[in-house]
């Protein structure tokens, strides 16, 4: 069983329980989610261990994080409980106003997670575990969030990152300065053709790869289709894994679903072939419900989906 440490920050969801406005939902159904954790219980449902950092509130919404996080199979001992400030929470609103495509609304800023600090940093696990990982999005909450990505970085012996921009947190530009510092040598980049476009200039799949595996020296690059599937560029080749035509629920979390079960089985020792092939498959279940993590599928699953389905 190999050792992973995700930073970011555990957000409550409150999932429209309709599609439509926002304004004219009347029925939200809570969800614990936040990127970060979505990749960590991926991780864990494929058999490696995760443990997360991050901060939640001194509040019922923190004790419900944890004690869902726990029950998830994720280690809880390095999330601080921060007295001075809420757990954050988002509203998911849904196939409006583009059908099979969910809109986040952020109730976060000075969250106890976006707190997150250098301080806060198991440095002894961080240089002992196999991988650190982190994302576009706990660079962007907060200064010493981003202060934290980058001193987790430095002594991570191997990083994994997704991009996830999010324009709703800050600008494209502020984005393509921050993410470009930690591209370097990356063993896993996470990344889809908007993200790539605003860091790289470049949205098509085969050019981005040989930018950020020639220039940046990213081992494996994971690029996300959407509804197409993914692809995986590795030591020069290619591996295609194509989606599957399902009903959409809410696409929110597919993508750290898809990251995390691809890492967590090329860790266990799988091909890029059947990694990507498992983690379509896992994006795939997650886009079918309401949730980021509930679906993320174990490799028994996985099997059976591809069998059967
Ligand atoms: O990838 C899913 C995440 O976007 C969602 O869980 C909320 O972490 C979140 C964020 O910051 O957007």
């Amino acid at each position: 069983m190999q050792e992973i440490a995700a930073l970011g920050e555990i957000l409550i969801q409150f999932n429209s329980f309709t599609p439509g406005p926002l304004r004219y939902v009347n029925y939200f159904e809570k969800h614990i989610a936040g990127s970060e954790l979505n990749y960590c219980i991926a991780i864990t449902v494929i058999g490696n261990k995760c443990y997360f950092i991050g901060r939640v509130g001194d509040d019922e919404f923190g004790r419900n994080a944890i004690e869902y996080a726990r029950g998830r199979g994720v280690d809880v001992s390095h999330i601080k409980i921060d007295p001075e400030a809420p757990t954050g929470i988002y509203f998911v609103q849904r196939h409006y106003p583009v059908p099979d495509k969910s809109e986040m609304v952020y109730y976060r800023k000075n969250s106890a997670g976006s707190r997150l600090s250098p301080e806060d940093l198991p440095e002894e696990l961080l240089k002992r575990v196999r991988l650190v990982h982190s994302t576009g999005i706990t660079m962007a909450i907060s200064e010493s969030a981003k202060q934290a990505v980058l001193r987790a970085f430095e002594l991570a012996k191997s990083r994994s990152f997704d991009t996830n921009i999010r324009l709703k947190l800050w600008s494209a530009d502020k984005a393509r300065e921050t993410i470009t510092k930690v591209l370097d040598n990356l063993e896993f980049l996470i990344t889809d053709a908007d993200d790539s476009k605003i860091l790289i200039g470049e949205s098509d799949p085969d050019k981005a790869a040989k930018i950020f595996t020639e220039k940046y020296g990213v081992k494996y690059l994971v690029y996300k289709l959407g509804p197409k599937g993914a692809v995986v560029y590795h030591e020069g080749r290619k591996y295609y894994a194509p989606g599957y035509n399902v009903r959409v629920e809410d696409p929110t979390g597919a993508g750290d679903a898809l990251g995390g079960v691809f890492v967590s089985s090329i860790l266990n020792g799988y091909t890029p072939e059947n990694a990507i092939k498992y983690a379509v498959v896992a994006a795939t279940l997650v886009v079918t419900v309401r949730g980021d993590n509930e679906n993320i599928p174990t490799l028994k699953d996985i099997e059976k989906f591809l069998n059967e389905f």
